[in-house]
C-alpha cells in the first residue's frame, strides 16, 4: 500500500503507522522537531514522522538528556500533529520514568493524535546513544518488559504502536544479549523492535536481522552506517528505516551560514535570494486558509477590509495648485486630501487600501497604501482607472473617489451595510440644473426621514452619458457622493459588469456613474444610504478653500465649527 492510495490516507494515523510497520515493503520515516519541519516532511512525500528526541531537545536548545520535560515534548508534538496529518512515532526515550509514567504517556499521546511511541531500554535520565554509548547503563530487562506491557494495556486505540528499542549493541553487551532482549520485548507485546547500532558499517544490524529471522518488524536508524545502500536494508527484511536527525542538522548548517554572513557583511543582500522568502513561510503556515476563513466567518456584520481609491486626476479648475502633484495630494488643514481619506478608512478597519494614481502619481505619499498607476490617465476616465485595480476587488471592498472628506459616521454606516452594493446619496443637493455639479442621483424614493429604515434603491446616476428622458425629467433625489460599498459576491458581479463595459468602444471615456447605471441595468439592486450634508468633494478652487474649514471641523477640539452649506457651486453641503 502506498501513501497515495485513498484507503491508506483515510485510515487513522495510528493505523497507518501500524500498516507501515507490518508491511512487507521497506518503509521510511523522516525526523521532524516542530510544526514547520513536520509540514516539510509531509510535503516531501514521507508517510510518517520520527519525533526525534535529539532533534526536539536540540531545537529547544537543551541536551538529549531529558532536560526538556515530557510534557514540553508532548506540547511540541501537538504542534507537529496539527501541522501535518502524518502519523508520528515519538522517540519517547526511556518512557520518562517507570511503568506508571509510560501508562500516562501513552494515554496523553493518544489524546494528541500521536500514532506510536518508541521506548528504549536505558535508564532515566538517558543520554544520546552516540555520546559514550558503552558507558550507558541498560535497564533491567524484566522491568523494561513491564513498561511495554503497561503501555500496551493502557492504550485505548488498538492501532497505537509501541516500538521497543534495544540498546544492547550501543552499550557493548553483544549480539546475544541484544537478541535475548528483543525476544523478551516482542513477547511483552512490542509491535516492533528498533535495533540500534553506532558502527559505521551495517554488519551488526545485518547479523541481528539474520538471527531475528522475521519474528516481528525491525526498525533501524542508519545515522552512523549511512553509506550502506538502502537496497541492503531491503534485502535484509528491515521493516522501516528512520532518517533520524537530518532536518535539524540541515537547518543548523543553514542558520549558521546565514547568521555568519549577515553578521560579517552587515547587509541582507547576499542572503536574500538564497533563503526561503517570507511568502514561502506564509504558505507553510497555511496563511491562505486563514484569509478564506476570515471571509467566511468575519464577513457578516464586519466592515469592508479593502478599498480602491480613484486618484488619477489632476483636477479640473485646480491647475494652479496641481503643477507638481495630483489633486489628492493637495494639503487640506495640514495634511493631504488623500491622507484624510486613508485615515478615515483605517479608522473603520479598512486597512487594505489601493490607490489608483495617474497624473503625478510619483508625488503620492504611499505610506500605508498600495499604489497602482493608470498610465493612460490623460486619455481615460474613472473606469479605466478602476480597471487597473480590478484584481483588488476580491472581497468586501469600498470604491471611492480620492477627493472626499466626510464625517466618519457616513463611512461607518456604509461599510456596515449587508447589501451587495450600497452607495451614499446626499439629499441636500438636488439642483440638477447646476452645470458644475455632477453625479446626481435618482432613487426609488426621496429622503423621507419618516421612512427611516425603509430600503431605498438607486435608479440612475447622471454621468457623461445622458439619462433616459423619463428619468431626466424628474428632479433628482440627491447627489451620489462618490462612495460605493461592494459586499461578498457583489464583487464578482461587479467584475462581470466591468468586463462587459470594457468590451465597449467608449470604455476609455466611462465614469463611475456609468458603472452604477450598468449594474442597475444588469438587474443589481444598489441600496441607498441618504445623508444630508456632512461631506465635501474637492472639484475646484472654491471647494479646495472650503475643504480646509470642513477638515478643521473634523479635527478633535478644533476651534472652528462647520459653516453652513452655501449652495450647489461647491459641490457638497457640509
Ligand atoms: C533520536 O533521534 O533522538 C534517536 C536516534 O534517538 S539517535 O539519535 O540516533 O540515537
Ligand atoms: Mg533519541
Amino acid at each position: 500500500m502506498n501513501a497515495r492510495e485513498p484507503a491508506f490516507v483515510s485510515a487513522s494515523r495510528s493505523a497507518r503507522l501500524r500498516q507501515m510497520l507490518v508491511s512487507n515493503e521497506l518503509e521510511f520515516m523522516m525526523e521532524a522537531h516542530n510544526g514547520l519541519s513536520a509540514r516539510i516532511v509531509r510535503e516531501a512525500g514521507f508517510k510518517a514522522i520520527w519525533g526525534s528526541g535529539l532533534a526536539i531537545s536540540a531545537q529547544f536548545g537543551v541536551r538529549d538528556n531529558n532536560e526538556a520535560s515530557w510534557t514540553q515534548v508532548v506540547d511540541n508534538l501537538e504542534f507537529m500533529a496539527d501541522a501535518s496529518d502524518l502519523p508520528i512515532l515519538l522517540d519517547g526515550d526511556t518512557g520518562y520514568g517507570n511503568f506508571n509514567n509510560v501508562r500516562r504517556l501513552v494515554r496523553k499521546l493518544e489524546q494528541r493524535g500521536i500514532a506510536g511511541v518508541c521506548i528504549e531500554d536505558k535508564q532515566f535520565p538517558k543520554t544520546n546513544s552516540f555520546i559514550n554509548g558503552e558507558a550507558q547503563p541498560l535497564a533491567d530487562m524484566d522491568e523494561f518488559c513491564g513498561k511495554i506491557k503497561a503501555g500496551k494495556d493502557s492504550q485505548s486505540d488498538e492501532n497505537f504502536s509501541i516500538v521497543a528499542r534495544v540498546e544492547a549493541l550501543i552499550a557493548g553487551w553483544g549480539m546475544d544479549e541484544a537478541l535475548r532482549r528483543a525476544e523478551a520485548y516482542r513477547r511483552a507485546g512490542a509491535d516492533a523492535i528498533l535495533i540500534h547500532s553506532k558502527l559505521s558499517r551495517p554488519d551488526e544490524i545485518l547479523e541481528f536481522a539474520r538471527e531475528w529471522a522475521g519474528r516481528g518488524p525491525l526498525v533501524i536508524v542508519p545515522t552512523k552506517y549511512y553509506s550502506t545502500p538502502t537496497e541492503v536494508f531491503r534485502e535484509a527484511g528491515i521493516s522501516t528505516v528512520i532518517w533520524a536527525n537530518h532536518l535539524i542538522r540541515a537547518a543548523t548548517s543553514a542558520m549558521q551560514a546565514v547568521a555568519q554572513e549577515i553578521h560579517t557583511s552587515q547587509t541582507l543582500v547576499n542572503v536574500e535570494d538564497r533563503i526561503a522568502g517570507v511568502n514561502e513561510i506564509f504558505r507553510l503556515q497555511d496563511a491562505d486558509e486563514y484569509s478564506e476563513a476570515e471571509d467566511r466567518y468575519l464577513s457578516s456584520g464586519r466592515a469592508a477590509s479593502a478599498a480602491v481609491v480613484l486618484a488619477a486626476s489632476r483636477g479640473k479648475g485646480l491647475e494652479a495648485v496641481t503643477q507638481d502633484r495630483p489633486k489628492v495630494m493637495l494639503p487640506i488643514a495640514g495634511k493631504p486630501l488623500l491622507r484624510w481619506l486613508v485615515d478615515a478608512f483605517k479608522k473603520q478597519g479598512v486597512n487594505d487600501i489601493t490607490v489608483v494614481g495617474g497624473y503625478r502619481a510619483d508625488a503620492i505619499d504611499t505610506a500605508g497604501i498600495k499604489l497602482v498607476v493608470n498610465e493612460k490617465h490623460a486619455e481615460t476616465g474613472e473606469l479605466a482607472s478602476l480597471a487597473c485595480a480590478l484584481d483588488k476587488l476580491a472581497g468586501d471592498t469600498l470604491i471611492s473617489y480620492g477627493d472626499l472628506l466626510f464625517r466618519s459616521y457616513i463611512l461607518r454606516d456604509l461599510v456596515e451595510s449587508e447589501a451587495a452594493f450600497s452607495v451614499v446619496v446626499d439629499s441636500s443637493l438636488t439642483d440638477a440644473e447646476n452645470a458644475s455639479v455632477r453625479d446626481f442621483a435618482w432613487c426609488s424614493a426621496a429622503d423621507d426621514r419618516g421612512l427611516f429604515g425603509n430600503k431605498v434603491h438607486l435608479r440612475h446616476v447622471s454621468s457623461g452619458q445622458r439619462a433616459s428622458s423619463e428619468i431626466a425629467a424628474q428632479t433628482p433625489h440627491g447627489r451620489w457622493v462618490g462612495l460605493l460599498n461592494v459586499r461578498g459576491e457583489g464583487c464578482e458581479r461587479l467584475r462581470a459588469v466591468m468586463q462587459q463595459l470594457q468590451a465597449r468602444a467608449d470604455f476609455a471615456s466611462l465614469d463611475m456613474p456609468a458603472l452604477l447605471n450598468a449594474l442597475i441595468e444588469a438587474g443589481e439592486s444598489i441600496e441607498v444610504q441618504y445623508v444630508h450634508g456632512h461631506w465635501r468633494g474637492v472639484n475646484d478652487l472654491e471647494d479646495f478653500r472650503r475643504a480646509g474649514d470642513f477638515a478643521h471641523g473634523q479635527t478633535p477640539l478644533a476651534a472652528s465649527v462647520d459653516t453652513p452649506a452655501t449652495g450647489a457651486a461647491n459641490g457638497a453641503a457640509q
